[in-house]
């Protein structure tokens, strides 16, 4: 066998098992966000219709690894707009999801730092920008969102959301 063929295996292991975490199953940013917009659903909600927007969030990121606020109330049912500002100096990540998923994403952004990752209940805002998301939180429960950078989600960059039943 010769060389260049093992490393394309190698390679082809390493993506296909990507997906599994469902981080960074997106080689182009465009079409995975529209891939995600138009059905998956989460068990903290799914991609809600910039249409249908009942309430706009601002969340506020910070370089001491902090939210603000950090604990939201929403109704089941309900679709928001966060708007995600990052007035620091480095960058930070937005991310819904439930707590076991968002420790399994900050291990895994440990081992792979410069994984692409983008999905609709995600915003990466670098510093001194605002980016937004449209989320419809579907079932009641408490969620989190983290920023799930090497280090942040551990040194606190973590925010509760409880979805009340509606
Ligand atoms: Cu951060």
């Amino acid at each position: 066998m010769n060389k260049p063929l093992l490393l394309a295996a190698c390679i082809t292991t390493v993506v296909a098992a990507a997906p599994a975490w469902s981080h960074s199953d997106s080689h182009n940013k465009k079409s995975a966000k529209a891939a995600a917009t138009s059905n998956e659903e989460k068990a903290f909600g799914k991609a809600g219709d910039p249409k249908k927007v009942a309430r706009t969030i601002h969340v506020d990121m910070s370089d001491r690894m902090r939210f603000t606020p950090a604990a939201l109330t929403v109704k089941a049912g309900e679709t928001v707009k966060f708007v995600v500002k990052n007035p620091g100096k480095v960058m930070h990540e937005f991310v819904l999801g439930t707590l076991p998923e968002l420790k399994e994403h900050a291990e895994l952004m440990k081992k792979f730092p410069n994984m692409e990752h983008d999905k609709p209940y995600m915003a990466h805002v670098p510093p001194g920008k605002t980016e937004t998301i449209v989320w419809q939180f579907t079932k009641d429960g408490e969620f989190h969102f983290g920023c799930l950078l090497p280090g942040h989600f551990e040194a606190g960059m973590v925010g509760k959301i409880n979805v009340t039943a509606r």
